[in-house]
């Protein structure tokens, strides 16, 4: 048997089944293995866009086959509501995750501070890149902004048009270097319109472009790594409709710092903020200093949350017990076995 030649290969576009890698500047399709196929436990053992891979070339190099998937720096997870399945990985190895919100419609806080935990939980650093300046008017502008501060302690926020290109610099400045970044927001949020704009032409299908069928089905859109200019690397995410917070402990304390700062006051430990004496959470709200729409959000999502947890926990627990029947199982057949060995 000959041995197989292996590179690093970059994981660029991924649509269903079918990737495509970038291998020394060259893009190729790619398909994976069907042992890595057969031996996944899940969606998050396949490949996803930003990932490392290890591969071999067929065809004369004009197919890759993936054999492996290398370990990750960080991964973007997203579960949709009430599907039950699996928690779908968005993108890997990223530095930063844009979230991008537009300033007319699409502006939505609640929204924002689901984002943010997500994009905490990654491993990579949020920014906020608000669009559409050019459609809001400046009263407007000052309230959004004071939202988005309180929605985002300690997050940098960038406020720019994608139509004049007022502040497409510094989302830019942001990018350069070679920073591997990812696009988060929902469809319409003006992602793949600022895309552009960085790449300096249409390198991404924009607005009239539909991410459902007739039905109203979410159809599958391909995830794509765009290289910039300036050496920046971007991943355009399609629209995200649903986005439900998976495994959120650590990045819902993180994008709730201002809540879990005053948390720490709380006379009981476990405090849940609702009713128990000595909480300074419910302090900070009956002082004015807390917005009551921030804790309603960071409770809401504290719960769903710890449904997630249990979630898992029962998966856990019926796994486990699924092992077990089998140790069981394999355990009575070698008796079985013993026994007809001694002629039992
Ligand atoms: N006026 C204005 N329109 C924008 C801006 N950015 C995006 N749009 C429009 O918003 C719509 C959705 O943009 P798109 O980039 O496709 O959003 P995506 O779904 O997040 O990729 C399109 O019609 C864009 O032309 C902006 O900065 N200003
Ligand atoms: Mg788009
Ligand atoms: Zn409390």
């Amino acid at each position: 048997m000959t041995e197989k030649t292996l590179f690093t290969a970059l994981v660029t576009e991924e649509q269903r089944e079918a990737y495509t890698v970038r291998l020394e500047g060259a893009e190729i399709p790619a398909v994976v293995t069907g042992k890595l196929q057969g031996e996944a436990a899940g969606r998050l053992d396949f490949p996803v866009v930003g990932d490392e891979v290890s591969v071999a070339l067929h065809d004369g190099g004009r197919k890759a086959v993936i054999h492996a998937v290398l370990p990750r720096t960080s991964l973007l997870l997203r579960k949709a509501i009430g599907t039950g399945r699996d928690a779908q990985p968005l993108a890997a190895n990223i530095g930063k995750v844009f979230i991008v919100m537009g300033l007319d419609g699409n502006y939505n806080i609640a929204r924002l501070e689901r984002l943010l935990v997500a994009a905490w939980d990654s491993g990579a650093a949020p920014v906020v890149a608000l669009t559409k300046k050019d459609l809001c008017q400046e009263q407007e502008l000052a309230e959004k902004l004071a939202a988005v501060a309180q929605a985002a302690p300690g997050v940098e926020v960038l406020c720019l048009s994608s139509v004049s290109g007022e502040g497409v610099e510094q989302v830019a400045a942001a990018l350069a270097g070679g920073v591997r970044c990812c696009f988060l927001g929902s469809s319409g949020a003006g992602k793949s319109t600022l895309l552009n704009r960085l790449a300096g032409h249409e390198a991404a299908p924009t607005g009239a472009v539909r991410e459902d069928d007739a039905r109203g089905r979410h159809t599958t859109t391909s995830r794509h790594l765009y290289f910039l200019p300036n050496g920046g690397q971007v991943i355009d995410t399609p629209g995200i409709r649903e986005f439900c917070v998976e495994y959120s402990g650590e990045g819902l304390e993180t994008s709730f710092s201002d809540i879990h700062a005053l948390s720490e006051s709380c006379r009981f430990k476990n405090c849940s903020h609702v009713s128990e004496p000595g909480c300074a959470v419910l302090a900070a709200l009956e002082a004015g200093t807390l917005a009551p729409d921030r804790l309603k959000s960071y409770n809401k999502l504290r719960r769903e949350t710890e449904r997630q947890e249990l979630k898992t926990d029962a998966k856990k627990r019926l796994l486990a017990k699924r092992k077990l029947k089998s140790f069981g199982k394999m355990v009575r057949d070698i008796s079985e076995t013993k026994r007809k060995l001694r002629g039992g």
